[in-house]
């Protein structure tokens, strides 16, 4: 197995974008728990977003989402997340919670519906430009619950006529990526279900289409590694939604569910060209802490993804294929395992100090005083998104 100074250079290509929602106060259907200090703007969600980078180096850029994070000025806001070491990046469109929508957004069967909804994409893309970011993320929460209820092959072809729309108004460096889900809200169809559908929709579009994959967005046992290794080959992986689960769609911390399973899709990842500087595969968080304190939540979650894409640069690639290409089964899970349970973590706590930052992000966060200071000083925090 290679030693771990000869991949540490690599560990420098990591950037995690975080989502401005995790900042915010979110709960289940039963109760949404308030925790002292949470924001109250989305100047504020960039404040602790700005910690998590502080500690960990690992988190440069926040993700939007519209309308939550509106606001008049995006220039300053620019310049607010700029002042704080951060970039602005993906425009999260949100056409979920709008009375309009019941029946669809983009899939609607009325014109006017799916012309309000590419309208509201046409603000996020004006809003891009403003912020310099190059992502448009779509999610739809577009299905039916029951049989019967839509025509589903002419709900496909409306979706591809107003992504064709959008599409349309990227600027030159934009892109779009499109998320699938597979239920919830809708339970019986949904309308961008798989990677599949997703492919096909965002194939059909161009160049600057792509698929994003959410990590708790698939049915319970699927191979997420293997679609990672698809999209990758096609050329179609554009982003990461990266959370965990044990059920449902969880947004739980990424790795806390199944570390395993985020080391097996960190290795396609590196497998298939989508790590490195010269990959375009934008890697997110997607999260939502619930009971724990949010900014520790998010440097906890930025930590996992690096000890497990550390744990993946570690595999013995060409031994691998070499027992791979003589039928060594045995030998191949071996080296596989081997990197898997290598532990990087005082490799890692050392490679922070020699630049700079604290061994233990966590305890350094807890030991700084912010946020006990956050709690003291802000009042009334926002539920994520729905108050915002
Ligand atoms: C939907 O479940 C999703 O994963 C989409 O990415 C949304 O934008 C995000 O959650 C926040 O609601
Ligand atoms: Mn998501
Ligand atoms: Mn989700």
């Amino acid at each position: 197995m290679p030693a771990f100074d000869s991949i540490a250079s690599q560990l420098e290509n990591q950037a995690i974008e975080l989502p401005s929602w995790a900042f915010g106060n979110s709960g289940t259907r039963f109760k949404v728990f308030s925790t002292p200090g949470t924001p109250r703007t989305i100047q504020e969600k960039i404040s602790d977003a700005a910690q998590v980078n502080e500690f960990t180096g690992l988190a440069p850029k926040v993700a939007l989402h519209i309308p939550w994070d509106k606001v008049d000025d995006y220039a300053a806001l620019r310049r607010f997340a700029g002042d704080l070491g951060l970039a602005l990046g993906t425009v999260n469109s949100n056409t979920f919670q709008d009375d309009a929508y019941k029946f669809g957004s983009l899939t609607h069967t009325d014109a006017a519906v799916r012309q309000k909804a590419i309208d509201h994409h046409f603000e996020c893309i004006e809003i891009m430009h403003q912020t310099g970011s190059t992502d448009l993320k779509i999610w739809l929460a577009d299905g039916t619950n029951y049989p019967g209820q839509g025509d589903i092959r002419g709900r496909q072809d409306r979706l591809a006529e107003s992504l064709t729309t959008i599409y349309a108004r990227l600027g030159d460096d934009h892109r779009l990526v499109l998320e699938y889900k597979f239920f919830e809200p809708a339970f019986y169809h949904t309308d961008v279900p798989d990677w599949g559908t997703s492919y096909a929709q965002v194939t059909a579009l161009g160049e600057k289409a792509s698929v994003c994959l959410d990590t708790g967005h698939h049915a319970p046992g699927t191979n997420i590694e293997f679609i990672v290794a698809q999209l990758l080959r096609l050329g179609k992986l554009g982003s990461f939604d990266f959370n965990s689960r044990f059920y449902a769609d969880d947004d739980l911390i990424v790795g806390a569910a199944d570390p395993f399973q985020l080391f097996r899709i960190l290795y396609e990842v590196v497998r298939g060209g989508g790590y490195g500087p010269d990959s375009t595969v934008a890697f997110m968080l997607d999260q939502c802490h619930n009971v724990e304190d949010k900014i520790p939540g998010q440097i906890r979650s930025v930590l996992n993804v690096q000890e497990m894409t550390a744990r993946a640069l570690l595999v013995d690639a060409p031994a691998l294929l070499a027992a791979q290409n003589a039928g060594d089964v045995l030998g191949a899970n071996g080296i596989l395992m081997d990197a898997f349970y290598t532990d990087v973590r005082p490799h890692l706590a050392a490679w922070r100090e020699s630049r700079g930052l604290a061994g233990d992000p966590m305890a350094a966060y807890a030991a700084s005083g912010y946020q006990a200071r956050i709690a003291t000083e802000r009042v009334g925090g926002h539920q994520a998104g729905w108050g915002a």
